[in-house]
């Protein structure tokens, strides 16, 4: 039986995150995607746009996995991105009901950058968001988010390799099976991450790029869930979707009509090319 990938996270209409991302890089990657949305916004949060809408479809959620049940309808795969507080124990029992047997969950804790909590997360979020990241086989954290998870403070830069181990290993500690943290820089021209399986830390850098762009943790996370589909390794995984947001990013610099996000549809067929490799 083919692959069939349950993503869970908002569309944002307009401002290529979340869903209107995971969509077509798993596609793109050969793997069949069904899709939850936990909300619908006009456009993203984050820095440009002056407002949004917010159309919340938790409720929608608990009629959603009847209808499955009914139907028995299952999944290889779930990955889960931005959602909100009440919808955790909601996505906890549709993990539960609908999973095939040897289920890989990916859970990106979709909250915050910078130091920060996106727009809307109240300060308690990250203790509701361990529950989940507690059943993750890849957790895929920023640095932001795995601080906030572990109750640390958050360190933009100047940290070493003992800094970044110990969130590992404190992310492993809530129950995660594997851990990638995202943004990773030990040197002013490399940024990247390290992956973590509990045992060994495995680290892959590639080119820092002057620019922070909106939606490259969405493009990094579909990038992880599509590869590891596809039989890739989990450092493998890790690598491709690094180089493939240097990808999007590069094809999106220079465009100053282009601030709301990178341009990943030009990056596809370098996506698909290299998991043929
Ligand atoms: O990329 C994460 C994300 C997803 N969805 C919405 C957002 C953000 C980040 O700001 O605003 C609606």
């Amino acid at each position: 039986m083919d692959k069939r990938v349950l993503t869970i996270q908002d569309i944002s209409c307009v401002g290529q995150c979340s869903l209107t991302v995971a969509l077509p890089i798993i596609s793109a990657c050969g793997i069949e995607t069904a899709i939850l949305p936990s909300s619908v916004l006009s456009n993203h949060t984050a820095k440009g746009y002056s407002g949004w809408t917010f159309c919340d479809l938790t409720d929608e959620m608990p009629k959603i996995l009847e209808r499955w049940q009914k139907e028995n309808i299952d999944f290889s795969a779930f990955y889960t991105g931005y959602v909100s507080k009440s919808q955790i124990p909601h996505i906890l029992d549709i993990m539960e009901k609908t999973a095939r047997p040897n289920a890989l969950k990916v859970v990106d804790p979709a909250m915050a950058d910078n130091g920060k909590l996106y727009a809307g997360f109240d300060d308690d979020f990250p203790n509701e968001m361990k529950k989940l990241c507690a059943k993750a086989d890849v957790l895929i954290p920023n640095l932001t988010e795995a601080s906030l998870l572990l109750g640390v403070p958050y360190v933009a830069s100047g940290y070493d390799k003992t800094y970044i181990e110990d969130l590992c290993r404190g992310l492993y500690g809530l129950g995660a099976k594997n851990v990638i943290i995202t943004g990773v820089s030990f040197e002013a021209d490399k940024l990247g991450c390290v992956t973590f399986n509990g045992k060994d830390f495995e680290y892959y850098f590639t080119q820092k790029l002057d620019v922070s762009m909106h939606g490259t943790g969405d493009i990094y996370a579909s990038v992880v869930v599509g590869a590891l589909c596809r039989g890739k390794s989990l450092l493998e995984a890790a690598s491709l979707a690094a180089d493939f947001v240097v990808e999007s990013i590069k094809n999106t610099l220079g465009d100053d009509d282009h601030w709301y996000g990178a341009k990943f549809e030009k990056a596809i067929p370098y996506l698909v090319s290299r998991l043929e490799k």
